[in-house]
């Protein structure tokens, strides 16, 4: 077994940590990026080779395990990650940069997510239909898919992976999983921890590298289905190499999600929220706040608390303890992000907080981008429409409610929402008006319990929404059993 506290990079294949023949590695904290947090080779084409053959070899004998005593391990894993949240925690915030306190939260919430999923076989069932004939029962069963390859993104190391894994395992299927190449090392962390549950070998295999993984994983033939979270761009390309092999694929992608701030808000609540919502995690979530819209009632007021709030965040070294906003979490996205504030500028926003990185001073040299909030006018900006994925919040305002909904509306994605008011009426319309698969009445849009099914509208997701009873959509295929005793009648 690997030590628990190595920071050598390597593969988890077929029950046995491998030092790949592929490139160096070297995962640096995004805060400081002269500091190493993990290093090492990535896995090379036949560790890749071995891990799909170990994942398809343990299928049949891990799909034969009882349920329940495929639950017990995920529930083992569960217990590791909750006695290792603190250390893990803290490795989390310096390799991805978000902070320490969402880092041990998020490793907390992994051990939730393989809790909830750990118990799935006490509340797994089946249905049982009348028949139109006489003698017979039709019964549905569930049975897992197979291999499944499991493709995540940077921005929850941990958690999403859980997310993936967990009811990936429960319901029989082996993992081919392919981690960030930028956190590596808490992808070892959640494969350190099923390790420790004794998860039989082959069940879980973690293949380190880019995104010729990826390519692999997407195309390999001993691979039953995807699930990938990530960019639009990639889980199109993915979606496009599943359906061309004609296997499943759940991807979830892109959001550009919208707060609307009513004019009978409780403004201190949505402040706080609208400020969570946009700048947790350093909005890099995929049900990050980027939108918010004002109606013209509460707009003066609501901004002014909201740049304030914003101005005084403590931007920071996530590992430090009263730092309230890391870095973002690599320099490719600190430039992609800085060229979308800069295009917003020229195409007429304007800047109300934030804007700018941090040339001099403590924090130059690491991926900071201030909280930013841009104000637009009618004009079409990019700002709006497409996800920067970081700290940006594009504003508008809207005369009424129905514009505000237009607005809120407006673009290809539709994950998440949040609608601040009091009334009721004004609610139950969002709940019917906004097209998103996540809407949050009163609290920011981010966020997801275990049991509930999460994923987006429009083209935000393709396949089975993720989570709760939801997840077994994807991860299982039916079996609809027309059942008759066996003598004549
Ligand atoms: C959350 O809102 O807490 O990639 C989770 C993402 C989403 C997860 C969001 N799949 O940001």
């Amino acid at each position: 077994m690997l030590a628990l506290d190595t920071n050598e990079i390597q593969s988890f294949v077929a029950g046995r940590w491998v030092t790949g023949a592929g490139e160096a590695i070297v995962s640096v904290c995004p805060a400081v990026p002269s500091r190493v947090v993990a290093e090492g080779p990535a896995a090379g084409a036949a560790e890749f080779d071995e891990a799909a053959a170990a994942a398809r070899a343990a299928q049949p004998g891990w799909a034969a395990m009882p349920m329940h005593e495929r639950g017990a391990v995920l529930l083992r894993a569960a217990a590791v990650l909750d006695a290792k949240a603190d250390s893990w925690g803290l490795e989390l915030a310096a390799e991805e940069g978000k902070t320490k306190a969402e880092g041990v939260a998020e490793v907390r919430r992994a051990a939730q997510i393989l809790r909830y999923y750990g118990n799935e076989g006490d509340r797994q069932s089946g249905e049982m239909f009348s028949s139109p004939r006489r003698g017979e029962h039709i019964l549905v069963t569930r049975k897992p898919v197979g291999v499944v390859g499991v493709i995540t993104p940077f921005n929850f190391p941990i958690a999403i992976p859980a997310w993936k894994i967990a009811p990936a395992l429960v319901y029989g299927n082996t993992v081919l999983w392919k981690p960030a190449s930028t956190v590596p090392l808490l992808a070892m962390r959640l494969a350190q921890a099923f390790e420790a549950a004794g998860l039989p070998a082959g069940v879980l295999n973690l293949v380190v590298g880019d995104s010729r993984v990826g390519d692999a994983i997407v195309t390999d033939s001993r691979v039953d289905a995807v699930t990938f979270t990530g960019s639009t761009g990639v889980g199109r390309r993915v979606a496009a190499a599943g359906a061309a092999r004609g296997v499943p694929v759940q991807a979830e992608m892109g959001g550009k999600n919208a707060a609307v701030v009513l004019d009978d808000a409780d403004v201190d609540l949505a402040v706080e929220q609208v400020l969570l919502g946009a700048f947790r995690s350093t909005g890099q979530k995929c049900t990050a706040t980027s939108r918010l819209v004002l109606t013209d009632g509460i707009a003066d007021t609501f901004l002014s608390r909201l740049k304030n709030r914003a101005d005084a965040l403590v931007v920071g070294d996530p590992t430090a303890d009263d730092t309230q906003m890391g870095p973002v979490v690599s320099e490719l996205a600190f430039a992609a992000i800085s060229a979308g504030i800069g295009r917003a500028s020229a195409q007429g926003a304007v800047t109300i907080a934030g804007g700018h990185g941090y040339a001099d001073g403590p924090l130059a040299g690491g991926y900071f981008i201030a909280p930013t909030i841009m104000e637009l006018g009618t004009e079409a900006a990019d700002l709006w429409t497409e996800e920067l994925f970081g700290p940006v919040l594009a504003v508008r305002r809207a005369a009424d409610i129905e514009e505000a909904f237009g607005l809120a509306n407006d673009g290809e994605f539709g994950l998440s929402a949040a609608i601040f008011t009091k009334d009721l009426t004004q609610a139950l319309r969002a709940v019917d008006c906004l097209d998103v698969g996540i809407l949050h009445v009163n609290s920011e849009s981010a966020g997801a319990d275990p049991h509930v099914p999460f994923g987006g509208a429009k083209k935000s997701g393709l396949g089975p929404k993720e989570q709760g009873r939801a997840a077994r959509e994807f991860f299982t295929h039916t079996t609809t059993v027309y059942l008759r005793g066996g003598e004549g009648t």
